[in-house]
């Protein structure tokens, strides 16, 4: 007897390997041991729910997090198969929690659509959880077993009935494994809010018991709503989005863009509902169909005499999403995140092309808005490029070509090396006398340095403290970025403890994140942190760094005295060393881009022109003081 494309049995699940590795080496399985890696370990769950969604069972998602520490993820999927495995003799479901890489998304026909980057799936939570209990409401029956790292503590057993179907996981990762366990509510909001834009009609709950919020993700209105969230706090160039969808053979591409007046590039491409970090042939699909379209309209309608509108030019000011779905998405890159599918290019770019030419053809008005602002955008470039080639000559004046201010390390190991840009000329002398001459370079930076999300790339490039900066830290920017030309391994923003060094921080963060986000993307940017007081107890010096910690140590040593440091000029280089820059007791925090789509969004309300949106973004954050992207 043949099997029918949608029957399934257990022994569709094929059987890799055991779980022995995965408690081994976890940053293997998913990525990390800490923050990142545990909220891992709920998209890991949360993705195969989706996956039952894409294929269309599934339109309910629940996730709590429990007082104990345990989540509870509950979906209204067809439930995982409990049915024996031919070869295993087991219920498909253990095999599916106890084998790696067990699942039937590895076998095209079980799905109609596969996804699932970390792909690892459900047996490597198990692996990673003190427990799990896995519940399954499947052939009018409620089937149950629980786990401990990994192995199984009881049989399958049914424990009810149900008319019902779908999968409950509850788990509660392993503190043996994860040096946190403590999740963070805005992280799996941002996640969530995603995955509803980019799955129509999916539901996703989401609820913390410790704190009370709850919160319900759902979107009628998919990528336009997700593009126009993106640049509510930009002035946009037309309201309504382009948007469009089309299916080709097994792939579904689905696209919306919208033009805004600032001079940031955004493409956030998705494949599966996973972020394609790495980009990949979906994005430079979409990339060369654009740089043609928009080339050609402006051709057409005489506004191009002579020369073409480079890529840069036309995505000037782009905010744009590409969501494509596919059975079969081979992912490369570092982190996994670039779709390599080499057919893909050329599917989106045709029908991208098709569409944006039907689109400018059908709304003279928004292609006109368009031309003129990527014809300006191509004479700006120009113009920002004889600015770079100035920069680069008033360099060459001083020593090596590096800037006159910055003090530089004597060693030549890259791996050992750190740049430190200090806020303020005299923490720069401090810094200075404090520092490892062998492994730490000093940059000082005059009070604030410009705000780029403002300023055009011309006006930004010119500015003396970026020009050092960027010289400094050696890379490039922008097209000429190379990483193969990175001065040192940490790049060490420092700036005082207060309001007005959080604001400078994050004016250099946006600066970073704007014209070198690879840097933050490969763990290159770290911000120090100075400590807030010092506490005197008899001959002894004891450094604090939060308010919290300064009550919890006033209440431990009793009477003390306390200096609170005003600025990290006040401290003597022998201070500054210990608290802020010896590399054995020092603070310093690495910045992540946890997601991108949020990073952007936080640097235009935070550094851009939208007032309101600016004001509420920081009550609502007020007890964060930290931006932490
Ligand atoms: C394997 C095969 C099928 C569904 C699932 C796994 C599945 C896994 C999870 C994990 C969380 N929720 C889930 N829901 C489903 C297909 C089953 C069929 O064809 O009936």
């Amino acid at each position: 007897m043949t099997q029918k494309k949608s029957d399934y049995s257990g022994g569709d699940i094929q059987v890799l390997e055991g779980l022995e590795g995965v408690r081994k080496r976890p940053s293997m399985y998913i990525g990390s041991t800490g923050k990142e890696g545990l909220h891992h370990m709920i998209y890991e769950i949360v993705d195969n729910s989706v996956d039952e969604a894409l294929a269309g069972y599934c339109t309910d998602i629940n996730v709590t997090l429990n007082k104990d520490g345990s989540v509870i993820v509950v979906d209204d999927g067809r439930g995982i198969p409990v049915d024996i495995h031919p070869t295993q003799k087991i219920p498909a479901v253990q095999v599916a929690l106890t084998k790696l890489h067990a699942g039937g998304k590895f076998d095209k026909k079980s799905y109609q659509i596969s996804g699932g980057l970390h792909g690892v799936g459900v047996s490597v939570v198990n692996a990673l959880s003190k427990k799990l209990v896995i519940e399954v409401r499947r052939d009018g029956k409620v089937h149950r077993q629980e786990y401990s790292r990994g192995l199984a503590k009881t049989k399958l057993e049914v424990v009810g009935k149900t008319e019902d179907t779908g999968t409950t996981v509850t788990f509660w990762p392993d503190p043996e494994i994860f040096s946190t366990v403590d999740f963070d509510y805005k992280i799996l909001e941002t996640r969530f809010r995603e995955v509803v834009f980019l799955n129509t009609g999916l539901k996703i709950i989401l609820i913390d018991e410790k704190s009370g919020k709850k919160q319900e993700f759902f979107s009628s209105g998919g990528l336009i709503e997700f593009v126009k969230w993106i640049n509510k706090s930009k002035e946009v160039l037309h309201s309504s989005p382009v948007y469009f969808k089309k299916e080709s053979g097994d792939t579904i591409i689905e696209v919306a863009v919208q033009y805004n007046q600032g001079y940031q590039e955004n493409i956030f491409g998705f494949v599966n509902t996973i972020n394609t970090v790495e980009g990949g042939t979906h994005v430079s699909g979409f990339k060369t169909a654009l740089t043609r379209a928009i080339n050609d309209y402006a051709r057409k309608k005489g506004l191009l005499k002579d020369g073409s509108l480079s890529g840069d030019d036309v995505r000037e000011g782009l905010t744009a999403i590409i969501s494509i779905k596919l059975p079969d998405p081979q992912f490369e890159g570092q982190t996994k995140t670039k779709l390599g599918n080499s057919e893909i290019k050329g599917i989106v770019d045709s029908a991208v092309s098709t569409a944006l030419s039907e689109f400018f053809e059908e709304n003279p008005n928004v292609a006109k808005k368009i031309t003129t602002k990527v014809l300006e955008s191509a004479r700006a470039r120009l113009a920002a490029r004889k600015a770079r080639d100035l920069v680069r000559r008033k360099n060459a004046f001083s020593l090596g070509g590096l800037p006159g201010k910055l003090t530089d390390c004597s060693s030549k190991k890259k791996e050992s090396t750190e740049l430190y840009l200090v806020e303020g000329m005299s923490a720069g002398g401090s810094a200075k006398d404090a520092r490892d001459k062998e492994t730490q370079a000093i940059l000082p930076l005059k009070g604030k340095i410009l705000n780029v999300e403002k300023a055009n790339p011309v006006k930004s490039l010119s500015s003396e403290e970026i020009a050092n900066m960027i010289t400094a830290v050696g890379t490039g920017v922008g097209e000429q970025f190379d990483m193969n030309r990175l001065r040192y391994n940490k790049l060490v923003i420092m700036a005082d403890a207060d309001v007005d060094g959080e604001h400078i921080k994050t004016l250099m963060l946006t600066f970073f994140f704007r014209f070198m986000p690879q840097l933050i993307e490969a763990g290159h940017v770290y911000a120090a942190w100075p400590p807030l007081y010092k506490i005197r107890k008899g001959q002894k010096d004891y450094y604090v760094y939060s308010d919290e910690e300064l009550k919890k140590a006033t209440d431990k040593l009793g009477p003390v005295s306390v200096t609170r440091f005003k600025g990290l000029g006040e401290m003597n280089p022998q201070q500054l060393w210990d608290t802020t820059m010896n590399p054995k007791t020092r603070k310093i925090k690495k910045i992540f881009i946890e997601d991108a789509v949020e990073a952007d969004r936080v640097f235009s309300m935070l550094m851009g022109d939208d007032v309101p949106a600016r004001k509420a973004f920081i009550q609502e954050n007020a007890q964060e003081a930290q931006l932490d992207v």
